[in-house]
């Protein structure tokens, strides 16, 4: 906070009906999972949402009528930077588990799939962005890992009520052709360092290294100047919002 505030593109992902039970008395409302990402030129390779089973998200009535989901930490500092009708005032519908709602169809900005689904990740962190992550698994190495531990796991799957058809016709879509890596950087590196599961944090964080690296510097001002150009469109449309922490 304060100085050295990190800038993040807020995707706004809709929930689509019918609405999981935890949310029947938001019918009729526009309920957004609202998932932080320092890349949005990437979100046309969106397969998916993650959100930790077993971490607290708030539901919180913003300013435009819209319903955020995430954590309750974020909606603060949201309630800081204009989000709500007064500063500091947050108004809190509901409390859930990111299990009660894992399985809901969403609608995302620019990915190529229709729908898409709220999914388990177990490594998502309290204390940074939303708790809310969007999946982009042909460059972020943590969301390829996770998405293929859902699909060579079918009792991962079962144990959150994840529906195959929810996982399986999802695939990294290639966007990005990064210098000797390819166009699918995180499935590169991911071979490359013989990465097992979302929980191998060594090898994860040697292929997290090696893609962005590449992936930013290499980019370079091609990359940096898309990055705005697609900030500034998502922002235009409403599908996305500038959030600070
Ligand atoms: B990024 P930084 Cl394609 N826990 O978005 C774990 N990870 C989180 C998180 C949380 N609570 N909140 C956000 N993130 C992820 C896209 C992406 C991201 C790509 C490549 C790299 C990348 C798709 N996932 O991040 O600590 C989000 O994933 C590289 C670091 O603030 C967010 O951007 O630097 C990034 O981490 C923010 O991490």
């Amino acid at each position: 906070e304060g100085v050295g505030a990190q800038e993040y593109t807020l995707i706004k992902m809709q929930v689509l009906a019918p609405y999981p039970s935890k949310l029947s008395s938001l019918k009729e409302k526009p309920v957004f999972l609202v998932a932080a990402t320092l890349r949005p030129e990437t979100m046309y390779g969106q397969t998916n949402c993650w959100l930790r089973p077993d971490m607290k998200y708030i539901a919180f009535k913003t300013i435009t009528g819209d319903i955020y989901i995430c954590t309750e930490r974020a909606a603060r500092n949201m309630s800081y930077q204009g989000f709500t009708e007064s500063d500091g005032q947050l108004n809190v519908i509901l409390e859930l588990l990111g299990e009660d709602i894992l399985g809901c169809a969403l609608k995302a900005p620019l990915t190529s799939y229709e729908k898409i689904y709220a999914l388990p990740m177990l490594t998502i962190k309290e204390d940074k962005g939303t708790g809310v992550v969007t999946s982009v698994p042909s460059d972020s190495p943590d969301d390829y890992a996770a998405l293929l531990d859902l699909k060579k796991k079918q009792p991962f799957r079962e144990k959150y009520g994840i529906k195959d058809e929810m996982v399986l016709p999802f695939d990294p879509v290639p966007i990005i052709e990064v210098p000797d890596i390819g166009n699918l950087a995180a499935v590169t590196a991911y071979e490359k360092f013989k990465i097992q599961s979302q929980n191998d944090k060594e090898k994860l964080a040697e292929a997290k290294d090696m893609v962005y690296l590449k992936g930013f510097y290499e980019g370079g001002k091609k990359i940096q100047d898309i990055k705005k150009i697609l900030q500034k469109s998502l922002l235009d449309k409403c599908e996305a919002v500038i959030y600070y922490e």
